[in-house]
């Protein structure tokens, strides 16, 4: 009999649907289907998979809003941002569609001959993807792969597979060949591990806590299998005196409450320079006070619940013995409608560099804010985390923008802004945050090997 798990909508607690667990001998079964798949996909033309992709786009781009309501329930995404995100689905095949005909090698000049260079894909790439960010961060992976000739073979945390199944069928719909693009569910222990120890598997994607991670680059490395890790984050948020304090302040609430702080950019860490401190945290206030915590599928809603129950108390832990400074707020237990969801509300602590709160990765809607005395003394502060994802600098000052931005050890930093994803720019961290980059206009090259081939003309 096949084992299956239980999806919880996270804004009520309730069981939505039973999903089957793939043991390994289905695993592989997948993955050899993706073997045969793959040799007729990377010998069309490159136009042909240009435009299988566009239509694989075109079809996402259709059932936008079903993908984004099925990432409410499952994730309890606001629905703001899970149409955002199923958009972004679309845009990111969209953009890689133009891969196929841009995967250019080189000629390289050589005596005797000719000597060219091909960009051959790797065959069948396995994508781990994490629960925070369901279908955005599978599409980085299986887009620029399958665009570069691969297979995919892809795994959803068992807690929010819904809408990743959901692409999966998508683009049979689309005209993708079976066996090209498979979602398989079930427990990263059996079948993210398959995706690491399995010969056929040629690359591995995975998205995910850094010590899952570390394991998976062990694995790989004895299997002598090139892998990408986009791991956790302690972004921090420098504020300089010279700022605009205002724009600064309204602005930090979303950087780290944004998906309930289940974000590996969140700039979880503020650090602000000692003289605006106190104005910094007035205004901050106000704007925490004003983050609207609630039924994820109402338009009005910033954040919604965090993703389980075990999770909560996790989150939960973090503020023992801490100094909170002021919350924001959440549906109450007692609420009828969302009592069971498993909500926290928006805190802000103060903190001192040493606090496991100013370190550790909290993955929830918490926010550490601490002191600094001058540039030299925020860009230590900043890199002093065993991360290095994102992190964002506001100043008015050029010089300094420039100067702080290079000096922190991080993979995608924002002056006076808080983004970190584009599809077109690169993404991905330093240190402990990971290796490898994703997104921007090298990623399907990066699911590729290069072949140098000379001929003789002599
Ligand atoms: P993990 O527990 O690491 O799980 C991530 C994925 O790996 C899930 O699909 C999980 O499967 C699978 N997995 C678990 N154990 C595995 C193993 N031994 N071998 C292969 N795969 C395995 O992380 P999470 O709790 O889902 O996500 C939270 C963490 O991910 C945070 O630390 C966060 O910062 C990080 N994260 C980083 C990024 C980027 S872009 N850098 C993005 C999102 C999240 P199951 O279904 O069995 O859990």
């Amino acid at each position: 009999m096949t084992s299956t798990f239980t999806v919880i909508d996270p804004t009520t607690a309730r069981p939505i649907r039973e999903i089957a667990r793939a043991d390994e001998a289905q695993t592989d079964a997948a993955i050899a289907r993706a073997v045969v798949a793959q040799r007729s996909w990377a010998s069309l033309p490159p136009v042909a998979r240009a435009d299988a992709l566009r239509a694989f786009a075109r079809v996402v781009e259709a059932h936008a809003e079903e993908l984004a309501q099925l990432e409410v329930r499952n994730s309890g995404h606001p629905i703001g941002s899970a149409r955002w995100e199923a958009s972004h689905v679309a845009q990111v095949l969209n953009f890689y569609a133009g891969a196929p005909e841009r995967l250019s090698g080189q000629q390289i000049p050589v005596a005797g001959g000719m000597d060219v260079t091909f960009h051959e894909p790797y065959g069948v790439v396995g994508i781990i993807v994490p629960w925070n960010f369901p279908m955005t961060i599978a599409s980085w992976g299986f887009a620029p792969a399958l665009a570069a000739g691969n297979a995919v073979v892809l795994k959803p945390a068992e807690l929010t597979p819904l809408t990743a199944i959901r692409l999966g069928e998508l683009a049979l719909e689309a005209g993708l060949a079976d066996g090209l693009f498979t979602v398989i569910t079930g427990s990263g222990s059996v079948v993210g591990q398959r995706f690491v120890s399995h010969p056929d598997v040629r690359k591995v994607v995975f998205t995910g806590s850094t010590s899952v991670g570390m394991d998976v680059a062990a694995g790989c490395a004895r299997e002598l299998k090139p892998v990408t890790l986009e791991l956790g984050g302690k972004s921090a948020n420098l504020v300089f005196a010279d700022a605009d304090l205002e724009k600064a302040a309204a602005a930090a609430p979303g950087a780290v409450f944004d998906n309930a702080g289940q974000d590996c950019c969140a700039r979880s860490r503020i650090l602000v320079e000692r003289s605006a401190y106190d104005r910094f945290l007035e205004l901050l206030e106000p704007a925490v006070r004003a983050w609207r915590v609630g039924d994820p599928a109402d338009e009005g809603t910033d954040m919604g619940p965090l993703i389980s129950a075990s999770h909560r108390s996790t989150v939960a832990g973090f503020l023992d013995g801490t100094n909170v400074a002021f919350r924001g707020s959440a549906p109450a237990s007692d609420d009828p409608m969302l009592g069971d969801g498993f909500w926290f509300p928006p805190t802000v602590v103060l903190a001192e560099p040493h606090d496991r709160i100013a370190r550790e990765e909290v993955f929830g809607p918490v926010v550490a804010v601490l002191p600094f005395d001058d540039e030299a003394d925020a860009i230590r502060l900043a890199n002093d985390t065993a991360y290095g994802l994102a992190g964002s600098i506001w100043t008015e000052n050029l010089g300094r923008a420039v100067r702080v931005s290079r000096g922190v050890k991080s993979g995608v930093l924002s002056v006076n802004s808080h983004s970190s994803v584009r599809y077109w720019t690169p993404f991905g961290g330093m240190k402990a945050s990971g290796l490898g980059r994703e997104l921007g206009p090298d990623a399907a090259e990066h699911f590729t090997e290069t072949k140098n081939v000379f001929f003789a003309t002599e």
